[in-house]
């Protein structure tokens, strides 16, 4: 009776915790670059880098892709968006 009651209990646990595992989100993927600014909504995939097709969301951020885009490697970098607020760009 003792050995029913424990894993019953056992799988109460488990289900409990496999139901709050799938209503934690997925934590952000942070690389150690998290700004406060517009940049991460932007960043829809969540990658890290903002692509020409995430830029969209930000006509401005949009028409000066190619310009911010240093390494031209099609995605903007938090440091390449670093580089154009410190420009005084805007972005
Ligand atoms: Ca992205
Ligand atoms: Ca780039």
């Amino acid at each position: 009776m003792n050995a029913i009651i424990k894993v019953t209990a056992l799988a109460a646990v488990l289900a409990a915790g496999a139901a709050f595992a799938q209503q934690t989100p997925p934590p952000p993927a942070s690389n150690g670059t998290s700004t406060s600014m517009d940049y991460s909504k932007l960043d829809a995939n969540g990658d890290g880098v903002i692509s020409k097709d995430e830029a969209k969301g930000d006509a401005n951020l949009s028409s000066q892709f190619s310009a911010l885009d240093t390494d031209k490697d099609g995605k903007l970098s938090s440091s390449e968006l670093a580089k154009a607020k410190s420009k005084g760009g805007g972005y």
